[in-house]
């Protein structure tokens, strides 16, 4: 008896090697006569370059080449912005290397080629650059004032954007309650574990390009477009690549650069990036003010919500950067049901490296602020948080439910996640320990938060893309195809890059096809493999790549089943597939999927119209988002003498559909939990007033360990999506979308009979006692 593999928690296929050291980094990749490229960059926030002297490095030992942006300036283009959000969107040139200005400390000004990357380094010395200062701007208010220095030639505002929907005033007029915070996105630096490198080679018609990249397709399209090479002149290769968090889904400087210095020398280049030059020049993430207003009735119902959000872009647009905030439009509304919205955002240049996505992307930040504001409601009330949540969420018997914000939930059920969280965490035990702390004035206080969020992610039906104004497709593409041994190749357009799509994308195929686990194996991340591919990000990669892995294997059964009726000498409609073979209804007649790829490889007795290979292709492209939801629940202990936070118990319920592999859920849900945690307590990339970053390291970058972190008890509910056939919903930013208010509002729990409602991220000991402090004097 064949086991259904969807369901078992397989181990990652991918792992033994990885974890072994078989690995193919970039940077561990060679190519003879290597050279190696690194980057002179700006030590200024904002400068005039009057000039850049790069001829005494020329001479140094062991150094090949040495450019300044003016050597690039007639091919270097501009890095693409893909997501003009409004019309009159200001989209800035943006050249790969600064030719005439400055806008951020780490902009890359000059490059060295070497034949080791020390002997560039040490080159880079010699270089001598004359900079003009000009006046830093990196506060967003500030930016905005009529008097401020600008960034660009055209002002700091890139777009503003307000969108309503029922009527705001009369939701707000006569409110019993109106809540109004302000909550600050605090600006976080993706810290993937494998640092950012690309090489690229020639052989002087075409190139290849391999990158530590979540995107290799729409890289090679965005790289034909600035560099004006011909698309089918470029391949690109993700190799193994170790984490991105939306990170390296862009189109970096140093992807253009290594590229049009391989064109331009001849030879292979390579760069791989420092972790302190990674703090300064990966693209950052969040960075938002937002003003929230909510207005209820007096027994907790919500009427309207108000949103208005400044979003830093940084000093450039870069892939994504202006659809970021944008990706939390929806969002805001949550799982409550409201009369009237409004979301507002501007978008704010300041020179400070550029922000774009990150894990969750514009959902974190709105799940926030909504789950901070309930929290307040419920405090404002004196009800339960909980309880107000249940009177403003959707009911799962109203689903499918189009929200107030216009997306249309398929499927959910808060109530059963929220009982089944409760259960897990001991609410009512806890509640009570609370209560009992407060009254013996411990000084060590007990706060519970609560976050029942939901997300929009499998980004997404091409359509909806198409409105909003985003540059490409949301499909994918996937090609099953059935080797003559009876084994299956499996090639996908996504780019897992830590996510376990070999694993997952074989247990779909072990079913679908009726072949073992092990006989499947999965190609990825090189576009001359895969050719079609929309790559990985936006927790799309199951709900759609996967789903176009299911596709595929549909047609590959039909095309068996055609060769199969012709060899058995029967009507297809008279045979049934189950455990990989078709067999002649009420008959011992069968032929096996494995003898049927066989027969469809000799070709020797095809019926008409069946071609040789037993393969198929498919594209997906869905109607709907995914909405995958949750509740969180965070105890946390707030030591009010030192301002210490201690997670004392996390649960997490989460509903993601239909689990294809429990193991990599979990395994999901845990990295997002973290990361989530990491905000809220530990990690902020501060720039000083003259738009200086002060955590270049890891020693200023707090990140925290495991040893940080509590265990998590997670568990699920499985309320299957209606808009896939799989019934699946993404998993990879859950946990980071719900996991920050759920610790936040815990503080903020512990802390409210001290008069105290907010705490700015993240919650460190010092703001936390600092707030104290406040109070008591
Ligand atoms: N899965 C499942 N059942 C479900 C949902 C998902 O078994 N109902 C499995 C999938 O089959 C897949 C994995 O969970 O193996 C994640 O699936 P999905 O939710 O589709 O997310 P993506 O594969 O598209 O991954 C992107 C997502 C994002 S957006 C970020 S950011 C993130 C994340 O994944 N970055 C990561 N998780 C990461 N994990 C690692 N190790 N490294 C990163 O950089």
């Amino acid at each position: 008896m064949t086991v259904q593999e969807v369901g078992q928690p397989r181990r990652r296929k991918e792992d033994a090697r990885l974890l072994t050291g078989r690995t193919q980094w970039t940077d561990n990749l060679t190519r003879p006569g290597l050279l190696h490229v690194m980057f002179l960059r700006s030590p200024m926030a904002h400068a005039r370059i009057a000039s850049v002297d790069v001829s005494a490095a020329r001479g140094l030992p062991g150094v090949v080449a040495a450019f300044s942006g003016q050597d690039f300036a007639a091919e270097q283009g501009s890095l693409p912005c893909a997501w003009p959000v409004t019309e009159d969107i200001v989209i800035p040139d943006h050249p790969p290397m600064a030719v005439d200005e400055v806008r951020y400390v780490g902009e890359a000004v000059a490059c060295v080629v070497a034949t080791d990357r020390y002997r560039a380094a040490d080159a880079l010395d010699a270089i001598e650059v004359e900079y003009e200062p000009l006046p830093a701007v990196v506060d967003m208010n500030q930016a905005l004032a009529p008097d401020s220095p600008k960034v660009h030639e055209a002002g700091n505002k890139a777009f503003n954007v307000t969108i309503t929907s029922g009527d705001v005033e009369a939701a707000f007029r006569d409110a019993p309650v109106v809540i109004d915070r302000t909550y600050v996105q605090q600006r976080l630096i993706p810290s993937a574990m494998e640092p950012r490198a690309v090489m690229a080679d020639t052989d002087g018609e075409s190139f290849t390009v391999w990158s530590s990249t979540q995107i290799p397709h729409v890289l090679r399209v965005m790289l034909a477009v600035v560099t004006g090479i011909p698309e089918h002149r470029i391949r690109v290769i993700a190799p193994d690549v170790g984490g991105g968090f939306g990170s390296k889904l862009q189109v970096t400087a140093e992807e253009v650069l290594c590229l049009l210095l391989a064109r331009r020398l001849g030879k292979p280049v390579k760069w791989t990036e420092s972790r302190s030059e990674g703090n300064l020049t990966v693209h950052h993430g969040r960075d938002q003010i937002q003003h929230v207003r909510l207005a209820a009735d007096a027994d907790g119902r919500i009427r309207g919500l108000q949103v208005d959000l400044l979003a830093d872009m940084g000093a450039y647009l870069m892939l994504v950067t202006p659809g970021i905030p944008m990706l939390g439009a929806q969002m805001f509304n949550a799982i409550y049901k409201m009369d009237a919205y409004q979301f507002g955002c501007t978008g704010v240049f300041t020179t400070k490296m550029p922000t774009d996505a990150y894990r969750g992307a514009g959902r974190p930040e709105a799940t926030f602020a909504i789950e901070r504001v309930m929290d307040e409601l419920a405090a404002e009330l004196g009800m339960d948080p909980v309880e107000v949540r249940r009177r403003n969420w959707i009911k799962h018997e109203e689903f499918p439910y189009t929200t107030i914000s216009g997306l249309t939930y398929d499927s959910g059920n808060y109530e059963a996640a929220t009982e089944k969280a409760l259960a897990l965490f001991g609410y009512d035990k806890l509640r009570a320990e609370q209560a009992d702390r407060r009254d013996r004035g411990d000084p060590v206080q007990l706060g519970i938060g609560v976050s029942t969020f939901t997300e929009m992610c499998g980004l997404a039906p091409s359509r909806m893309l198409g409105e909003a104004n985003y540059g490409a497709g949301g499909w994918e593409h996937a090609s099953v195809r059935m080797l003559p041994t009876g084994k299956v190749e499996v090639i996908t357009g996504t780019s897992p890059h830590g996510q376990g799509h070999v694993t997952s994308w074989s247990q779909i195929v072990s079913d679908a096809l009726g072949v073992p686990f092990d006989d499947v194996t999965v190609l990825h991340g090189d576009t001359a493999i895969a050719h079609k591919g929309m790559d990985t990000y936006g927790s799309r990669s199951l709900v759609i790549g996967g789903v176009a892995v299911v596709k595929a294997c549909d047609k590959v059964k039909e095309k068996a089943r055609r060769l199969a009726a012709h060899l058995m000498e029967c009507s297809p409609d008279d045979l049934e597939f189950a455990a990989g073979a078709f067999k002649v209804r009420g008959t011992e007649q069968q032929r096996t999927i494995q003898e049927l790829a066989y027969a469809a490889f000799t070709a020797h007795d095809l019926p008409e119209g069946v071609e040789a290979r037993l393969d198929s292709d498919a594209t997906f492209d869905p109607d709907n988002y995914s909405f995958p939801h949750g509740t969180h629940l965070c105890a946390a202990e707030v030591d009010t003498e030192t301002g210490m936070v201690k997670i004392r118990s996390y649960v997490a319920v989460d509903d993601v559909g239909t689990v294809i592999n429990p193991l990599i859920v979990e395994g999901q849900v845990q990295g997002g939990i973290a990361q989530g945690i990491a905000q809220a307590l530990f990690e902020e990339a501060v720039y000083d007033a003259d738009g200086n970053l002060l955590t270049t390291t890891m020693a200023d970058y707090l990140l925290p360990s495991a040893a940080d972190l509590p265990n998590f008890t997670l568990d699920r509910t499985q309320t299957p999506a209606t808009s896939n056939p799989l019934g699946v919903k993404g998993v990879g930013e859950a946990g980071t979308i719900a996991s920050t208010p759920a610790v936040v509002n815990a503080i903020v729990d512990a802390l409210r009979p001290y008069g105290i409602h907010d705490i700015r991220m993240p919650c460190t000991p010092e703001r936390v006692w600092r707030a104290l402090e406040g109070v008591r004097r």
